[in-house]
């Protein structure tokens, strides 16, 4: 999604704001600008649609030279990406910048319209700055205006806002949309991710929910949503702690394991409101789109196929959406039928996936409704080459066994299988809003179950002798045991193999003795009672089994049974949480085994080549 920066100071800010806003580039965008209060007391800006260095080249040829500015890419949800809709937003004095989307609008608009105020873009974001500009008139000071402003404002924002008349300062506000301020010497700085600073400053201080924020030179002022005057703690980074550093983990894959929480947060920072997912999150046609879909066809490799298993089990029970899921590397080359209105879906976590670009490239001539992409690069490929796309916030995944990305595409897939419910109306009545109240929890719920770190480490001592192991889940569990499976291959290099409980009796239970492990994922949802048989079934023949079960399923530790109990969860949302556990497993029993975690043999991180 896109980015936002702001600079006061004493020096000439706009190389500040171009490089944070290279430094955000990753993420994905359609356009950029700068808006910048020059030196001779003018508010000026320049935008550009496409690529930061044009707007680089733009500035170079014309440039603006002023100590107060902010500057931002933009990923279009609301108009067309071109340079009129392209970030900062004018009204008067005033130039904003905002992340995210204001539900409220069209309403806005006409109310805004009809005291005057000219629209020259389709976005949303542009009532933010007439809004405000209406607020001023009565209060002239920006921060209580704006104050006043974003009480009227329904979505999520993060936005910043500047005022040639107030050119000491720079004001923002937060609500769904992450904001930081970094702290300088004699000036001060605004970015959505620190990393957009880094080149200034190692001093942060990260807005809470409702914030508001007035930024000078020479101090930070900010508001709680009650309005009350608070101080935010400020934290330090040392030098290069960035992305590409395993602080105190041992390993990579440990470390993104244990960023899940933070980036599943991230992943749904901006795209819901109170009791909604915000549509437009998938870009300005998803509605309109979305209303057309009757099918949806997910193609995807590895990981990211598991991902696309578990969203079929939820597009059809929630959405009841027909949905089929194939591995890339067949769905290329196999002549396929499509059904009318079929959304086609890819996943990667690079978007460079060869064979999942090249299922793309075909699909698109064969008659698709659209194509929307689940991606966590948003200057990929993949990404450059969808109708429609969700990016994935993970961040940067240096593990070559996927773990971070895979749970925030199971976030993003969930996403999108409440925003086509919601825009073909076939959502039962209240589950949109449990779901994502569910969903703002579920980073605590994470973060319960990595505290199980060290039980899970005990149980992978189980496996260190072992050469073979068998995982079972049941409905969207199953996809959940293939993940499972396919982790502990990758990394442990034992061989691991993932059946629906309900087949074991059809072929495997021939293989169970007490060589073979049988790990197994129990939620305590109705189909509990059937995989306690299986269970039964495994134990008979000596099987030793690992339960990760619901601490309310009732289950026990007994000979040969080690059960682990799982922090309670709404059941839809249960295989995200019970990935954990596995993901964890496969980690320790690496770490026993003494393989290379982070690079296993034969495996590439970007699989770039068929
Ligand atoms: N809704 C605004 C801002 C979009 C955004 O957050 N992009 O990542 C727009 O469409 O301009």
């Amino acid at each position: 999604m896109c980015g936002i920066v702001g600079a006061v100071a004493e020096r000439n800010v706009t190389a500040i704001l171009l490089e944070g806003l290279k430094r955000l580039e990753y993420r994905g965008y359609d356009s950029a600008g700068v808006a910048v209060y020059t030196n001779d007391g003018k508010l000026l800006r320049t935008r550009r649609p496409g690529k930061v260095s044009e707007l680089e080249q733009a500035l170079i040829e014309e440039p603006l030279v002023g100590r107060l500015g902010i500057a931002h890419t933009r990923w279009a949800t609301h108009g067309a990406p071109c340079e009129r809709n392209a970030h900062p937003h004018f009204s008067g004095d005033l130039a904003v910048v905002h992340n995210g989307i204001i539900e409220n609008h069209e309403a806005l608009r006409e109310q805004l319209k009809a005291l005057g105020h000219v629209f020259t873009s389709d976005t949303d974001t542009e009532v933010i700055a007439h809004l405000l500009h209406e607020k001023l008139k009565v209060q002239p000071d920006l921060t209580v205006a704006l104050k006043a402003t974003v009480k009227e404002l329904h979505g999520a924002y993060g936005l910043a806002v500047i005022n040639a008349r107030q050119p000491d300062r720079l004001v923002a506000a937060r609500s769904g949309s992450p904001l930081v301020i970094g702290l300088g010497m004699g000036e001060n700085f605004l970015a959505s991710d620190q990393l957009a600073l880094r080149q200034v400053t190692d001093r942060f201080m990260y807005l809470e929910e409702g914030d508001i924020a007035e930024i000078r030179r020479d101090s930070v002022q900010i508001w709680d949503i009650d309005g009350a005057l608070v101080q935010r703690e400020s934290v330090q980074y040392r030098d290069g702690a960035e992305a590409a550093d395993k602080g105190e983990f041992r390993h990579y894959m440990l470390k993104e394991i244990h960023e899940q929480p933070v980036v599943v947060q991230r992943t749904l920072e901006g795209r819901l409101s109170q009791n909604q997912v915000l549509v437009e999150a998938f870009g300005p046609q998803a509605a309109e789109l979305f209303a057309k879909v009757r099918n949806v066809q997910i193609v995807a490799c590895g990981t990211s196929y598991h991902a696309g298993m578990v969203a079929r089990y939820w597009l059809e029970e929630l959405a009841g959406i027909p949905c089929q899921v194939e591995v890339a590397s067949e769905f290329r080359y196999r002549k396929v039928v499509v059904q009318p209105d079929t959304l086609f879906v890819s996943i990667s976590q690079s978007g460079e996936t060869a064979d999942t670009l090249a299922a793309l490239r075909n699909a698109k001539e064969l008659g698709f409704l659209a194509s929307l992409a689940i991606c966590n690069v948003g200057i990929s490929s993949l990404v450059r080459e969808s109708d429609l796309t969700l990016l994935t916030q993970a961040g940067r995944e240096i593990g070559v066994a996927s773990t971070k990305a895979f749970t925030t595409q199971l976030v993003g897939l969930l996403l999108l299988t409440l925003s086509l419910g919601q825009v073909r109306g076939t959502l039962a009545e209240g589950v949109e809003a449990t779901l994502v109240e569910e969903l703002r929890r579920l980073p605590t719920r994470l973060g319960e179950a990595l505290a199980m770190d060290s039980i899970v480490e005990k149980i992978a001592e189980l496996f260190a002798e072992k050469n073979h192991t068998l995982f079972l889940g049941r409905g969207a569990q199953f996809p959940v045991a293939m993940e499972g499976a396919l982790k502990l291959k990758e990394i442990s290099y034992i061989h691991a193999e993932a059946y629906p409980a309900g087949e074991l009796k059809h072929g495997p239970l021939a293989l169970v003795d007490n060589d073979m492990p049988v790990v197994t994922v129990a939620p305590n949802n109705e189909l509990l009672e059937k995989l306690k048989s299986n269970l039964q079934e495994v134990r008979a023949r000596g099987g030793e089994l690992i339960v990760f079960a619901d601490e309310q399923a009732g289950m026990i530790n007994g000979e040969g049974t080690h059960v682990v109990h799982m922090p309670h969860i709404h059941d839809i949302l249960s295989p995200i949480l019970y990935t954990i556990p596995l993901q964890l497993l496969s980690y320790y029993v690496a770490v026993l085994k003494g393989t290379d975690v982070d690079q296993p043999r034969n495996l590439a991180k970007s699989v770039t080549v068929e």
